[in-house]
């Protein structure tokens, strides 16, 4: 996809390597001045940034998709169907893997985007049964995982709480054969996951069920008629102002279906959901012993009861698993009770140990239907739709992996960017001149480098014995890194010669690519380590219910191993990595989503807001690589048509190729300057915007001069 006049044309400029003079001030006001006359694609060369409507637009109609599938490119306006027609007509007619990269910060439309991408390419490939059927699954995929894994937070209504990444593969034709979907997510990170530590932010899923469960099914999932008081749902509706909780239910339902669950995978999917809420209505209290501690012990049994009739396990199993600790020294078993809190602690690990696996389950599952086994050699695209870079008041280790994960995508951004401009080159027959830009390869390597970047600290820290503390994993990183330029602390800064009282002593900060990012120490090693109790996993691995038990293999004691499990931030930083080859090896898209407001309300832009934003997705570095090398290219049959009256060689008819006619057409004297202009294979490249102002300028007085030419034979004629 390239950039083309007809952008220039729209409100303001519709790519941004257009934009004259070019400043964080000048790209701003141009993102506002299009959102408010509802323009809210504009380009950066191939990179399509969406700025969040908040409000239905009448442009994604059917005809609208049929206008971008069939239509000239060069005479439309910026549109994310240009982009998915641009990625799907090259993997269909270049055979090449396409990825697209959907970035942003909550709230800014990334799940909207990637839902309209698969609907567009759902809505113009081939209409056949088989065909459909694949499509209708691939499609259904997304209410059913959002039902389990979006919630209602304060940043977005619909948040989700998971990284979703796609493959759809295709045919040699373009026909749509299957897919499979991976949760780019850390399995023992459960606290990114729906299940908010205080349960504030509770999922779609447990919303919508709720009431319908209850209604439909009290008996059979032990649950009350009236089930407004579940502890993990707080006070807080989480759900969606006007959800309609047994049509979403019923959707959801359809769904599933559709993709190929069967009748008791449903119910059993139920029945541990039915399980993880009544888990939230388990109390506990101190029971005085004859030590004088106060151990912890259940309050209300029944509904101790209820969860062991749910999932067919005996009592005393869950209760003792619950209210003490079995460790096993020198053969000998020894028995210790726990605290009230540590009771608590347990049953909420459980809670969300139990539904982040059911996640994991949900989305295996849905890939044994959609997966395609057969061995041709087949096309892939693939969307990413994953969290934007996060910067709170107070950020912790969700924000750090978070942070990282962005670190790394904005890499592999620069790099594939950089490479694609270099391939393009390549492939059209024109000399290269490296361009000078921000690696940030430095910051990736300090936090996830295997030779002591801060995960590896991190890691140390938690696997060494003694006391550790998040004060010695600070001071850890302050020996390490005291004099890296992308870190910061306390004591970095007083070796400095640094007064900053704005980073508290607990604190460490991180220079991203997108900012300084200030995390507080206290409770990595807590959430790094974040394990279930292993009597925990145990019980669930003894219960008779079929799903729920094969969700905790590392219950049965004959696997399990004395060897620690992996750290959160190891698992993440290998899943990252895996990612990262996957898109390397596929020819990327880019949309950048940019949340206008904090309202979700429709029509207001805060420029803070979008600066910030701005800043963190790297868009100027982005218009200035594309501007470094050659700004503007365009094939040479739409140059021609375009320019060709501007030169008497080509006007008023032109019968040769169109690459000698688009050469002939620029006219005496517009792009002689030296290096100004390159030749390519199948297209023309120029270097600088300032051309192509002055070639659309004496295009317009062209223009002008022939309507006058016009009117004055009309005029004669009469
Ligand atoms: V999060 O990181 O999952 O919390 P997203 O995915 O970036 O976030 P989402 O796509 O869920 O945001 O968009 C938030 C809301 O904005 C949607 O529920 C829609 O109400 C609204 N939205 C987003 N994109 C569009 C659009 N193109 N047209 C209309 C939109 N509304
Ligand atoms: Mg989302």
């Amino acid at each position: 996809m390239e950039a083309n006049p007809s952008v220039l044309a729209t409100v303001g400029v519709g790519d941004l390597v257009l934009l004259d003079p070019l400043s964080e001030e000048s790209l701003l006001s141009n993102l506002r001045e299009r959102f408010l006359h509802k323009e809210i694609y504009t380009y950066i060369g191939n990179v399509v940034i969406s700025v969040n409507p908040y409000r239905q637009l009448p442009i994604y109609s059917a005809e609208m998709v049929e206008q971008y599938c069939n239509g000239n490119f060069y005479a439309m306006k910026p549109h994310i169907y240009a982009i998915a027609e641009d990625a799907y007509s090259s993997l269909r007619d270049r055979n090449r893997d396409q990825c697209i990269l959907i970035t942003g910060e909550s709230g800014a439309g990334k799940t909207e985007a990637s839902k309209l991408v698969m609907s567009y390419v759902a809505a113009v490939c081939s209409k056949g049964a088989d065909v459909t059927k694949v499509k209708e699954q691939l499609l259904q995929s997304n209410p059913v995982l959002e039902a389990f894994g979006n919630a209602k937070t304060i940043r977005n209504n619909n948040s989700s709480r998971f990284g979703k990444y796609m493959d759809v593969e295709f045919d040699f034709k373009g026909e749509p054969l299957g897919g499979l979907i991976s949760n780019c997510e850390c399995n023992s990170l459960p606290s990114l996951h729906v299940l908010h530590a205080q349960g504030t932010y509770a999922a779609h899923g447990f919303a919508a069920l709720q009431p319908v469960m209850c209604r439909r099914l009290p008996r059979r999932l032990k649950l009350q008629r009236d089930c407004r008081h579940h502890g993990y749902l707080g006070d807080e509706n989480p759900r969606l102002p006007g959800m309609d909780d047994a049509t979403n239910f019923q959707a959801v339902q359809d769904a599933m279906r559709i993709i190929g669950f069967s009748e008791a995978e449903v119910m059993q999917l139920l029945e541990v959901t039915a399980v993880v809420l009544k888990l939230g209505d388990l109390q506990l209290s101190g029971q005085f012993q004859a030590s004088g501690m106060d151990a912890c012990g259940i309050q209300n049994i029944q509904v101790l009861r209820d969860i062991c009739e749910l999932i067919g396990l005996q009592e005393s199993i869950l209760e003792q698993a619950l209210c003490s600790r079995t460790v096993e020294a020198k053969q000998e078993k020894v028995v210790t009770a726990l605290s009230v809190a540590q009771g608590y602690f347990g049953r909420d690990a459980l809670a969300k140990n139990i539904y982040s696996r059911l996640f994991d389950w949900l989305v295996t599952r849905i890939n044994e239907s959609i997966q395609v086994t057969a061995g041709e050699r087949r096309k892939v695209m693939g969307v990413l739709d994953i969290y934007g870079f996060e910067i709170f008041q107070d950020n912790s280790f969700e924000q750090f992996i978070i942070n990282y994960c962005n670190e790394k995508l904005q890499q592999i951004f620069i790099l594939m960017t950089l490479k694609e401009e270099q391939e393009e080159y390549f492939r059209e027959g024109i000399k290269w001149t490296p361009v000078t830009f921000f690696d940030n390869s430095i910051i990736c390597d300090l936090i996830e480098s295997g030779k002591g970047g801060i995960l590896v600290l991190l890691d140390e820290e938690c696997l060494r014995p003694g006391t550790v503390s998040a004060a010695t994993f600070l001071a850890k990183l302050d020996q390490a890194f005291g004099s890296h330029e992308h870190y910061e602390s306390r004591k970095s800064q007083s070796d400095r010669h640094i007064t900053d009282t704005s980073l508290p002593s607990t604190c460490f900060r991180v220079h991203h690519y997108a900012g300084k990012v200030t995390y507080n120490a206290t409770g990595f090693i807590e959430k790094n380590t974040d394990r279930l109790y292993r009597g925990l996993a145990q019980a669930m691995w003894q219960a008779k219910h079929t799903l729920l038990r094969s969700l905790f293999p590392d219950g049965d004691p004959k696997k399990a191993s004395l060897k620690m499990p992996p750290t959160a931030g190891f698992q993440f930083k290998a899943s990252i990595n895996t990612l990262m080859k996957n898109l390397y090896s596929k020819n990327p898209n880019y949309i950048r989503c940019i949340k206008p407001n904090e309202n979700q309300a429709p029509g207001q832009f805060t420029d803070e807001l979008v600066r910030s934003q701005v800043r963190y997705l790297g868009l100027l570095e982005n218009v200035r690589v594309r501007r470094a090398g050659y700004a503007y290219r365009q094939p040479y049959q739409p140059c021609l048509e375009r320019y060709r009256l501007l030169s008497t060689h080509t006007w008023p008819r032109w019968t040769g190729t169109a690459r000698y006619g688009a050469w002939g057409a620029r006219g005496p004297g517009t792009w002689s300057s030296q290096g100004e202009l390159a030749y390519g294979h199948t297209k023309v490249f120029i270097r600088t915007p300032q051309t192509l102002f002055n070639l659309e300028e004496r295009r317009r007085r062209r223009v002008e001069e022939l309507a006058t030419v016009i009117q004055k034979t009309y005029r004669g004629w009469r």
